[in-house]
């Protein structure tokens, strides 16, 4: 299912008044700070926010799930979700795979469909924290750190194929989460399962293509609750430093004990050129896959003003970063959902810009603390929704994403189309 064209510009016309009047505030908000709208303007619309195929389908808990019909059945519908989403928003303008969950049957067709939808393919993802039918050894007590050598090698060849799915749909980097760690003192050898670890690591490195990227992504605890391998930045960073110029840490904002300061990580890992990828979501505790924004949004905000820091200063020469949201669904329409995600990352990127840094530098300089706050919270008190819609009219996207989702029925032709039974695949 496609959304024609003139829905969403019949749309836009319908609020332009409106608009207008918005976008006069917060361009005059923009200019009396000294910068220039146009070029945040063109910035804003630039960012691009991968979606998970796994996010697309209604997620659930050990406890239950609750669908609410129309979900992709296949691949296929899949990438149509992610068309639509960025039909509404054009921010949402790739996929990142999970396999086996989502294995191409065609990859042609498959690359076809995606790039008429003008989308990309991410990161592939592998999966060994799930035994699959027909799959040999169970990854019960672990994967690339297991005890016994033929599992790690299982593993090992399971990431090997995933990197070759992705060089047939064009997908230049494999992000790696590994579910291994223990659940009892006693169960494992630190030493021993780290050192496999990066052992399994390299061989898989090994297979990267010279234009392919990995990422290692951390999580300190679940499904394993007494450690996991790789529990934080510092072993992802010493991992990827091991592994080499290829390996990079990935930051899952979810995957942090309550109240870290992920900002700061953030700063130190891009400080030593490591940080590669990036996981959006919101979280109470943890690893709680809740939207962006919805409950610290202040955090989001300090942490764009460090990647932004990064990013326009000492690692603009880098590789870019890749974006993509990392949520779970289990009360809210999935698609409704991911636009609601988007759109908080973009808020939060669009008010860090505004931020002024070489005055931020002055008053960190003078010890100015009660300065360097206003500064900073200058910035995010400036309400920049209106900047977002005006990057999105001006790419042809609608006005209100989540209000012509709804105006138009789209779940509810979805629901039509597919079923009010179907159930994606994924957590
Ligand atoms: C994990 C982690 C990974 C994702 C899986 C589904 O907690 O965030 O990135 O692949 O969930
Ligand atoms: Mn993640
Ligand atoms: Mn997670």
């Amino acid at each position: 299912m496609q959304i024609q064209s003139s829905k969403i510009s019949d749309h836009n016309q319908r609020h332009k008044t409106q608009h207008n009047a918005d976008l006069s505030y917060i361009y005059d908000r923009i200019e009396k700070k000294g910068l220039d709208p146009e070029e945040i303007l063109q910035k804003v619309g630039d960012f691009q926010v991968a979606i998970p195929s796994w996010a697309l389908g209604t997620g659930g808990t050990r406890f239950g799930r609750f669908p609410s019909g129309g979900e992709p059945r296949n691949l296929e519908e899949k990438i149509e979700d992610v068309g639509l989403l960025h039909a509404l928003n054009r921010s949402s303008g790739a996929i990142s795979l999970h396999i086996p969950w989502d294995i191409p049957k065609d990859y042609i067709a498959v690359s076809n469909l995606a790039k008429s939808l003008g989308l990309k393919f991410d990161a592939v993802n592998s999966n060994t924290f799930q035994d699959q039918l027909n799959q040999g050894l169970s990854y019960k007590f672990g994967s690339l750190c297991h005890t016994d050598a033929s599992i790690r090698k299982q593993a090992v060849d399971h990431n090997k194929e995933v990197i070759d799915h992705g060089i047939k749909i064009g997908s230049k980097s494999i992000t790696v989460w590994l579910s291994d760690g223990s659940n009892f003192p006693g169960q494992q050898n630190f030493r021993k399962a780290l050192s496999h670890t990066l052992d399994s690591l390299r061989e898989i490195y090994d297979h990267l293509p010279d234009d392919w990227q990995m990422f290692v992504e951390y999580k300190p605890f679940e499904p394993n609750f007494y450690s996991t391998v790789i529990p934080d930045w510092g072993t992802s960073f010493l991992l990827s430093s091991k592994l080499g110029l290829k390996a990079y840490s990935l930051v899952d904002l979810g995957h942090h004990l309550p109240n870290t300061n992920i900002e700061q990580i953030v700063a130190t890992l891009m400080g030593e050129h490591k940080l590669g990828g990036f996981h959006f979501n919101d979280s109470k505790f943890a690893d709680d896959d809740l939207t962006v924004g919805a409950i610290k949004p202040y955090q989001l905000f300090l942490i764009f003003n460090e990647l932004i820091y990064g990013m326009e200063g000492e690692n603009e020469g880098d590789p870019p970063i890749a974006w993509m949201i990392d949520a779970s669904h289990n009360v809210k329409d999935p698609l409704e959902d991911l636009l609601q995600s988007v759109e908080a990352i973009k808020l939060s990127y669009a008010q860090a810009l505004l931020v002024d840094r070489d005055k931020l530098e002055e008053t960190r300089e003078n010890n100015d603390v009660v300065a360097a706050q206003e500064i900073l919270q200058d910035a995010y008190r400036t309400d920049v929704r209106a900047l977002l819609t005006e990057a999105r009219i001006r790419n042809a996207a609608a006005y209100d994403p989540v209000g012509l989702f709804r105006t138009l029925k789209l779940r509810e032709r979805l629901m039509k189309e597919r079923g009010s039974k179907t159930i994606a695949t994924g957590l």
